[in-house]
């Protein structure tokens, strides 16, 4: 399989991320990446491609230009204020007041972002858009007839919606390469999200569309960010009822539990009959990930990479979460030789 990647992840690591009331060193670290290389590598995986320039047109088909203008601008404008430190909110538009875009950053910032654990830096905007390449040419490259890419995104994507950023998320990677697809002639396309943490960005993208199937596991709203969105009845709205599927599971779950969710979402996918799968890889499921509470094992990754293998779909693999940085290689390199076992 080859994969796409580039070094422009690196401008974009936060001097601290909010966690428990204090900053701590980022989870969303640039080590991450590291060790997903030299795996691929240790693995025999040496195929790696550098990402076309980022198609700006079809990025915004995903996401409001309004909003592609705030990031593409925001460190300049929190630099024009006065301000030093990495850029973070303070005030959010909440129930009942004002949905209008204010003038001033402080209130922008409220304004774009759903969470506040994720600071925007000198390097974001360059990072975000360095990643949605990665994204577009791994599309390209199997839209040209090669059976399945991995794209090594950082940061992720899937939990940026068309103009929010949050949870680590600011360009949607994985609905990029999904619009991608449609773009160039595919009529169907799933997106597999199997990141601990439900792909509300993704979800609420494709909500209202029978294009675009969306089927997510992760932690159970009631109990794991992002909270407020990936319980079961979200089944689409208009044209899209139907083409959501959430399975929100208990925080401890273990592989058969989980791997029984995903068979049931494979199956959904089977009978959709996608010309194109976009799989958002976050491997934070391993049982000893810092921030999550599933009990996948090492072994658990590859027994499912070959479960969606079996579906034997032109598959984008995209990479979202994974915080235990010395696994995270490994278990990521376990799905797509498992998914390479089968496809
Ligand atoms: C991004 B991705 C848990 C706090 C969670 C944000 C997590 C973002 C996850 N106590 N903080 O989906 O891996
Ligand atoms: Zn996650």
């Amino acid at each position: 399989m080859r994969y796409v990647r580039s070094d422009a992840h690196r401008l974009h690591f936060p001097d601290g991320e909010l966690a428990g009331g204090e900053f701590v060193r980022p989870f969303e670290c640039p080590e991450r990446w590291e060790y997903i290389v030299a795996a691929l590598d240790e693995a025999g995986m040496r195929d790696a491609v550098d990402p076309r320039p980022p198609d700006l047109r079809r990025i915004a088909q995903v996401h409001d230009t309004s909003y592609l203008e705030f990031l593409a601008t925001a460190w300049q404008q929190w630099t024009d204020a006065g301000y030093v430190h990495d850029a973070l909110p303070t005030v959010f538009p909440a129930r009942d007041m004002a949905q209008i875009e204010p003038d001033h950053i402080d209130g922008k910032l409220g304004y774009y972002a759903f969470a506040l654990e994720t600071a925007i830096t000198a390097g974001t905007w360059e990072a975000a858009l360095g990643g949605a390449a990665l994204a577009q040419t791994a599309q390209k490259l199997v839209t040209g007839g090669e059976p399945s890419a991995f794209a090594l995104c950082r940061p992720p994507g899937h939990h940026a919606s068309a103009n929010l950023y949050g949870g680590y998320c600011f360009l949607n990677n994985a609905a990029i390469a999904a619009n991608g697809f449609l773009g160039d002639g595919a009529e169907r396309v799933a997106v597999l999200d199997v990141d601990f943490h439900h792909g509300n960005g993704t979800q609420s993208i494709f909500y209202d569309r029978s294009d675009v199937m969306f089927l997510s596991l992760h932690g159970d709203p009631r109990h794991e960010f992002p909270h407020f969105l990936g319980y079961a009845d979200e089944q689409g709205v208009g044209d899209g009822v139907g083409f959501n599927h959430n399975y929100p599971l208990s925080p401890g779950t273990p592989y058969p539990v989980w791997a029984e969710a995903l068979a049931d979402a494979c199956a959904k996918i089977a009978d959709f009959g996608p010309d194109a799968l976009v799989v958002s890889l976050g491997v934070d499921t391993f049982e000893a990930d810092p921030i999550s509470s599933f009990k996948l094992t090492t072994d658990d990754f590859s027994r499912y990479g070959q479960t969606i293998g079996e579906l034997r779909l032109p598959t984008v693999y995209v990479m979202e979460g994974g915080y235990a940085v010395e696994e995270i290689g490994i278990n990521t390199v376990n799905v797509l030789q498992g998914h390479l076992d089968m496809a």
